[in-house]
């Protein structure tokens, strides 16, 4: 007789990692091993929808066969050779990014965060060597409820007490603005001529889905042209047709100074990002002055290269674009039904629920419902305590994503019905 297995493997796996790795996480108790498109299998066989894309980084779906068949190729000729020599890749590579987003360069490294600080050093380089602004005088502008990342300079912008208790000294020349108001913004650049950029997320991602007004993103442009500021979109959550079009900023047709790109920019195979400027912009950064021993190395060409080709042949895009729509008009339609569900917001498939707490559950209501989503075969994540993003993979389709749709309409109705 078959023994069925009683979660051993998943057991076994959570165990080691607890006593064995740091305790910096705190994840949904499913123990996956392999993936497919838009789903993943845990340890014990049972299959899941991927509704977090690992946080929008896996939207070509998971192992495209064209990325890792890149990635393979390209793995067995050659993987990394620093920046101390010439490639045959990062040239056509660079090529492929400034042609595909529009831009006169770009800068490869290798986390969102080192996108991030890259985007902040040529901001500073620029404030001294173009705009002229005092030495180490430069300020930078982020919007409350950013998040760029776990480095000191990301969490030195952050309003999250997670992100920065007990990390002080944080690092100066910061202030901070409320996002989605453009008064605000044009206040502090009219009483502040040392302002060298503002960096923001066309929709605040992990602030729980905060998609800021019609005419925000051409307001921000408008305001940064007219006060010599340069506007840096974070576009490393919503870029790369996570909402609806090739980048955030699309959606008001605004082009940013700078642009930074990471997660799916690899298709969720290795950290690749890039930040992209004009040459006033990137030309301030001399040789010597910034890198990293990955940065720019061939095995990311390679599969950035084939990510972006297959974003764009796949037309996923548009697909996130129809898929949203489906997705949010479902989930508008569970609200009518549940005032559990309190609302839904958010661009193509970069989405999130507001709910209600129930009694039981208290601030845990999320996570509660998380767990019964995971036991139900979906798997996602709270955000800001009371939202739940959905994000899939953009190559999701209609009928796969009416499934994902029944189950977490079935699996909130008995929720709620339970209590
Ligand atoms: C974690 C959050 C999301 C990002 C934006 C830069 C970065 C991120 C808009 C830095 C990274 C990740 C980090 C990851 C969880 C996830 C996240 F919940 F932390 F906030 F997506 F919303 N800009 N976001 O969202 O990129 O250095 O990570 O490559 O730290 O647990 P990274």
């Amino acid at each position: 007789m078959e023994i069925i297995s009683s979660n051993t493997a998943t057991q076994q796996a959570i165990a080691l990692e607890d006593k064995y790795g740091a305790h910096n996480y705190h994840p949904l108790p499913v123990v996956l091993t392999r993936g497919q498109g838009i789903y993943v299998w845990d340890v014990e066989g049972r299959r899941y929808a991927d509704f977090l894309s690992a946080y929008s980084a896996v939207s070509q779906g998971h192992c495209h066969p064209r990325i890792i068949d890149a990635m393979i190729q390209q793995a067995q000729r050659l993987t990394l050779t620093s920046r101390a020599f010439y490639t045959d890749l990062l040239g056509q590579c660079e090529k492929y990014i400034c042609d595909y987003f529009g831009f006169d360069k770009v800068l490869m490294m290798n986390s969102g965060a080192e996108g991030g600080e890259t985007a902040l050093k040529l901001t500073r380089k620029w404030a001294y060597k173009v705009k002229g602004i005092p030495q180490n005088e430069a300020k930078t502008v982020y919007a409350k409820g950013n998040f760029w990342g776990r480095t000191m300079a990301a969490i030195s912008s952050s309003t999250d007490p997670s992100s920065t208790n007990d990390y002080g000294p944080l690092l100066p020349g910061y202030l901070l603005v409320p996002y989605n108001d453009l008064a605000a913004l044009e206040n502090v650049f009219q009483k502040d001529a040392t302002i060298a950029g503002f960096m923001v997320e066309p929709i605040q991602g992990e602030a729980g889905v905060l998609v800021p007004d019609e005419g925000y993103l051409r307001g921000v442009r408008e305001l940064c042209t007219k006060y010599n500021v340069l506007f840096i979109a974070d576009e490393v959550q919503t870029g790369i047709g996570r909402t609806g079009r090739r980048l955030a900023c699309d959606h008001e047709d605004v082009k940013p100074d700078i642009l930074i790109l990471g997660k799916s920019l690899s298709g969720g195979t290795m950290p690749v990002s890039a930040v992209l400027a004009s040459d006033e912009i990137m030309l301030t950064i001399k040789p010597g002055e910034h890198g990293s021993t990955y940065g720019g190395n061939p095995l990311a060409c390679a599969v950035t290269m084939a990510a972006l080709q297959v974003t764009q042949d796949e037309q996923l895009a548009e697909n996130a674009e129809a898929m949203g729509q489906v997705f949010r008009a479902r989930m508008t339609a569970l609200a009518q039904k549940t005032s559990f569900v309190k609302l839904v917001r958010g661009k193509g498939l970069l989405n999130a629920i507001v709910i209600d707490s129930l009694p039981a559950y208290g601030d845990e209501t999320a996570w509660e419902l998380c767990l019964r989503f995971k036991d139900a075969g979906l798997l996602c994540k709270p955000t800001q305590g009371d939202k739940i993003r959905f994000a899939p993979p953009l190559v999701i389709t209609e009928e796969q994503m009416h499934e994902a749709c029944d189950l977490i309409e079935a699996t909130v109705l008995a929720f709620v019905s339970e209590n």
